[in-house]
Formats: structure tokens, sequence, C-alpha cells
């Protein structure tokens, strides 16, 4: 029997609306796979979606969409913790005592943050600016090794490392600094099929930029066709030169499971029609039995909430003990009713 204990991996997503084929492939699929290896933390970071305005019915709705949707791509409750943020308030806790230790110049850096704050003018809320530091919480709080994440959120594990050691130079060594891990192979930055120089979004102005887990296989077959390529007409990997093309051969190969060579021999004397046929139709066999499974475990909100429930026990125990040690190492004398 191996008796080393396995490495801590954290990942969460926001309960802000649908996921995309973005985040299934840049993030979740990953962590569907680590569950073999690794100690696994999933979260609803569902603090985090309230940095822009939700509607509270449909916030609620989408909680425990994503927590079966979670399910549905095979996170196993009997294998790793899924949780919800929101269930275990050490998260907001730490990430008070970790704004004392982030600068206002490092969250001006972010470029979340400008995207984001370009996208609502009128609600940049201070909770949007601090939203790495609570990012970095959550990460801390478990003595995370590895965070699988999608590469439009490497600058906030920097961010989250950097806290880490700052922390740890000042007061020892509390936290371990964890380590991103992004997809390779042209999906950690899966593209938006209108402009596919920016990446696919779940908040993209256009439907038609964005396949969502649970589309029908004709609307995805639309959005495909309807897919930005460009007037060259060839088949050739530039993602520079031919972006939209780039990202079709990147999804197809990410939903095969195809080398970029074996594209380019299968595709490269065809017209542009033709791969985005089959890539849709490689998606949608990727997506079909997650729908299936997504329709019977959504309707079963008991189970979602005992999930839930013993995640958030599971969770809350392992954060308490990291925060009886920052509580420690920084003066603060913990009640003693808390633990
Ligand atoms: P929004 O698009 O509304 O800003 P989001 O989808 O980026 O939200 P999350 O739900 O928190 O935000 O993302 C969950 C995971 O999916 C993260 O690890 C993120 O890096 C990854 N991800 C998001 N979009 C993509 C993408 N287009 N390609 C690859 N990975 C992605
Ligand atoms: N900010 C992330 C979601 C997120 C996360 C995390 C990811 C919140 N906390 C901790 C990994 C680890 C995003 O993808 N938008």
């Amino acid at each position: 029997m191996n008796a080393s204990p396995r490495s801590t991996v954290f990942s969460g997503a926001q309960p802000s609306g649908q996921l995309t084929l973005g985040n299934y492939l840049g993030a979740m699929r990953t962590w569907v796979q680590m569950q073999d290896d690794y100690d696994c933390i999933f979260c609803v970071v569902d603090l985090h979606a309230l940095t822009v305005r939700q509607d509270p019915a449909q916030l609620r709705a989408h909680i425990f969409e994503l927590t079966a949707l979670y399910l549905a791509c095979g996170i196993d409750p009997a294998r790793s913790t899924i949780f919800l943020q929101s269930h275990v308030p050490a998260h907001a806790e730490l990430a008070w005592l970790l704004a004392t230790f982030t600068q206002m110049g490092e969250l001006e850096r972010m470029t979340q943050f400008k995207d984001k704050s370009q996208q609502h003018k009128h609600n940049i809320n201070a909770g949007l600016f601090t939203y790495p530091i609570l990012m970095a919480a959550d990460i801390l709080l478990y003595h995370t090794h590895r965070v699988p994440v999608g590469e439009d959120q490497k600058q906030h594990l920097e961010l989250a490392r950097d806290i880490a050691i700052r922390f740890n130079g000042l007061y020892g060594p509390v936290f371990r600094v964890p380590e991103p891990l992004i997809a390779r192979d042209g999906v950690a930055r899966v593209k938006d099929l209108q402009n596919p120089t920016k990446k696919m979004s779940k908040s993209a102005e256009s439907e038609l930029a964005r396949v969502m887990l649970l589309d029908a296989p004709e609307a995805i077959l639309k959005k495909f066709k309807k897919a930005v390529t460009d007037a060259l007409g060839v088949i050739r990997y530039d993602e520079e030169g031919q972006p939209g093309v780039a990202n079709l051969l990147n999804i197809w190969c990410a939903a095969t499971g195809q080398s970029r060579e074996q594209a380019l021999a299968h595709f490269s004397h065809h017209q542009y029609g033709k791969l985005k046929v089959e890539t849709a139709e490689a998606v949608n066999a990727i997506l079909q039995p997650i729908r299936t499974r997504f329709q019977e475990l959504n309707a079963d909100r008991e189970m979602l909430q005992t999930v839930l429930a013993s995640g958030a026990e599971q969770a809350r125990r392992r954060a308490d003990a990291v925060m009886e040690k920052v509580l420690d190492a920084l003066g603060l004398p913990v009640a003693r009713s808390r633990f």
C-alpha cells in the first residue's frame, strides 16, 4: 500500500451562468482526470459570482445547476470534496486577512479586473477589485499543491503565490505555495467563435460566440457552422494569421483525442465546411453523455443538497485547521469556542 499522502488539488468555477465548452476543455475535464491521483477539492465559488449583479432566484438555480454539472462531468463525491464557497466562512475571513498583505498596485495590474470593469462600467465594485484575494484565500486554506485552471487565471495564481510567499517570509511557513496547472494543447484558452482572438466567455454578447455544455446538438452545429474563419480558404495551423481555423482545429483535437498532425492530415485538402461540421459532431459526442446525466442529477435537489452538506463539513474541518495557524501567527487569540 502506498502510505504517502496524496497531493491536494483545489479548483472552482463561478455559478454565473451555464458553463461553456471553454470551461470544460480548459478546466473541468482536467479536474475529472486528476481525481485518480490527487486529493481533490472542487468549489462552487458563489461569493465570487456576486462581483457581478445577480438575480437571487437565478443565482440559486445556477448554484445547484453547477453542482449537478460537476457531477455530470464526472466529479465523484465519494472521491473528491465538492462544496459551496459560502458554506465555509473561513474563505471570506481569510480573504480579509490576506487583503492586508496585498498591495493596491498588484490588484490594479490584474487583466481580468480591467476587462470586467470595461464590461460592467456601472458596477465597478470593490469586490471586483479584490476578487483575486478571495481566490488566493480559497487556494491557501487547503495547503493546495496544484490548481488546474485555464490560462486566463494564471495571473491570479501568481498573485496567490506572491501573497503566500510574503506571508511566510514574515511569519514562517504557514502556507504552502501552490503551483498552477494549465491545460496544454491549445485548450488552455478556447476562443470565442465569433471573435477568435478573445477567450470564449460565459458572458459574451453573442450567443453564437459560445458553446454551452447543455446546448442541443442542432444549436452546437449552428454555432460551429457560423464560426468566424477567414478568406484564405486553406486549413493550416496558424494562431496569428488564422485564429478562427486554429481554434476549430484545437477543439477538434481536444474532442477526438487526436494530435494536431493527425488533424492537419485529415483536413488539409478540404474546405472549412468539413472542419466546422466535424468539429460540431466531435463536440456533440463528448457533450451528449454529460447532458443526459445532467438532466437526471439536476432534478434531484435533495441529493445535491446532501452532497454539498457533506462537502462543506469536510472542507470546514480542513479550512479551520489552517485558519487556526494563521490567526495564531498573526497574534490574534483564537476564540476558545471556535475549534
Ligand atoms: P466569465 O467568462 O463569465 O468571465 P469564466 O468562465 O472565465 O467566467 P469560471 O466559471 O470561474 O469563469 O471559470 C472556470 C474555469 O474555466 C477557470 O479555470 C477558467 O480558467 C476556465 N476557463 C474559462 N474560460 C475558458 C476558456 N475560454 N478556455 C479555457 N479555459 C477557460
Ligand atoms: N477565478 C476563477 C474561479 C476561482 C478559482 C478559485 C479557480 C475562484 N477561486 C480557486 C481556482 C482556484 C475563475 O476561473 N474565474
